[in-house]
């Protein structure tokens, strides 16, 4: 590794922004006031440089993805955050979709003679999908399949679904646990802060009771990701305060895998007046995270919300990971205004965005075991057979 004292010397001579290159060099901890003066002061080279360094440290020139394919139940929504693009309320049913237990084992069905190794579930929150709902579908999917990976729900699904069951979240947990569910996604967790909370995302669970269901979850020996959607009206010190929370709790679980921060998206939402913050905010946004967060091992770009050339060059940012191929199976973007409005990339173009960054590319399963390292790889001429389809070209 190179001299990173040395080198932020050389990049600045503010000294509460050397102190803090300094404390990223000898691997102590920064603290809530260090990320705020970083948010309000560093500019983008220096905290990439950090972020970077870490990044390196932790995983080489290693960068993660995974084959994995979305399944949404249903886009209808009892809730109504202000930032959501892709529910349809109650009152515009015709407008949404709503899957039945068969329908979506049909879709789990198209994989089977896919390499996918994850499917991904989550949606809107509704009456219908309940509790016994959702331990039946995991049941089935677990017996149709049983390598497949099932990724599913948020603490907003899960608070609702116990509270309906009037069941305590504990024996909720205990119970998604038995029907098959291997892993939580890190969707809901939007920005913690009370007063922000209730202004984007009222009705839904609570901070503590996301942190609680992980808590538990967590506690049962099973892994989770966590988010934070920024970019709309919460402040730096809502951000630091948000990972505060996240980071205080991986001290004690040691159960998150993955950061993932969403970049606010502005398209057809109540908060449309809202401009998108800049491509230097977001890999600012990265950077600081990936300083941050220190117990957390991966930092994420999900690439259907920030669109593949950002989150390829984040991977400069902290960023080791890049989710999934996708294959076109999430709306929740799209409908957002994302660039990618149809998002899939195959293995083979996956790794050539990781490559062209001087990165390598390593397939992983959702657990971070590897599936197999594309370092070097020989692609060959043609694209692989049985491989996700490829993307329109650049
Ligand atoms: O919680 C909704 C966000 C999340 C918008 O764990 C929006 O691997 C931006 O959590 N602009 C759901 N963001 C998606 C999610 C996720 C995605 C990929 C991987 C993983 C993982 C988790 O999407 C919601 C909300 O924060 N969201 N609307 C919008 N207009
Ligand atoms: Fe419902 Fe989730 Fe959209 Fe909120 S973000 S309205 S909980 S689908």
């Amino acid at each position: 590794m190179y001299d990173l004292k040395k080198m932020a010397s050389t990049l600045t001579s503010d000294t509460t922004l050397i102190n803090i290159a300094n404390k990223v060099a000898d691997e102590t901890r920064i603290t809530n006031d260090d990320c705020l003066y970083l948010f309000d002061y560093a500019d983008l080279g220096f905290v990439g440089t950090l972020a970077n360094y870490i990044r390196e440290k932790k995983h080489g020139k290693k960068t993660f993805f995974n084959r994995n394919f979305h399944i949404e139940p249903t886009n209808i929504c009892l809730y109504t955050c202000t930032f959501c693009s892709y529910s349809r309320l109650i009152k515009q049913r015709t407008d949404g979709w709503e899957y039945t237990e068969d329908e979506i084992m049909e879709m789990v069905k198209k994989y089977d003679d896919k390499p996918v190794t994850e499917v991904h579930i989550v949606g809107g929150v509704l009456p219908q999908y309940d509790v016994p709902f959702y331990e039946s579908l995991f049941k089935r999917i677990r017996e149709h399949r049983s390598d497949l990976h099932i990724k599913a729900l948020t603490p907003v699904e899960y608070h609702y679904i116990f509270k309906k069951a009037k069941i305590s979240y504990q024996e909720g947990m205990e119970r998604m646990l038995a029907a098959g569910l291997d892993s939580m996604p890190g969707g809901g967790a939007e920005i913690f802060d009370e007063e922000v909370r209730k202004e984007i995302a009222g009705g839904k669970c609570s901070a503590d009771q996301w942190l609680d269901i992980h808590r538990i979850w967590h506690k049962l020996g099973k892994r989770s990701n966590a988010t934070m959607l920024y970019g709309h009206v919460e402040t730096y010190a809502h951000r630091v305060d948000h990972m505060d929370r996240l980071r205080t709790l991986q001290d004690e679980t040691r159960g998150f895998q993955t950061f993932i921060p969403l970049k606010f998206r502005n398209k057809d939402n109540q908060m449309s007046h809202i401009a998108e913050v800049s491509a230097v905010e977001d890999l600012k946004n990265y950077s600081i995270s990936r300083i941050y967060l220190d117990n957390f091992d991966h930092i994420k770009a999900y690439w259907p919300m920030i669109g593949r050339s950002t989150a390829q060059i984040s991977l400069q940012y902290g960023v080791d990971d890049m989710d999934g191929t996708i294959d076109d199976t999430t709306k929740i973007y799209s409908m957002a205004g994302s660039e990618e409005q149809s998002p899939a990339l195959s293995t083979r173009d996956l790794a050539k965005i990781i490559e062209a960054v001087g990165k390598e590319p390593v397939e992983r399963d959702t657990v971070y075991n590897v599936v197999k390292d594309y370092t070097n790889y020989e692609w060959g001429e043609e694209p692989l057979k049985g491989y996700i389809s490829l993307p329109t070209a650049n």
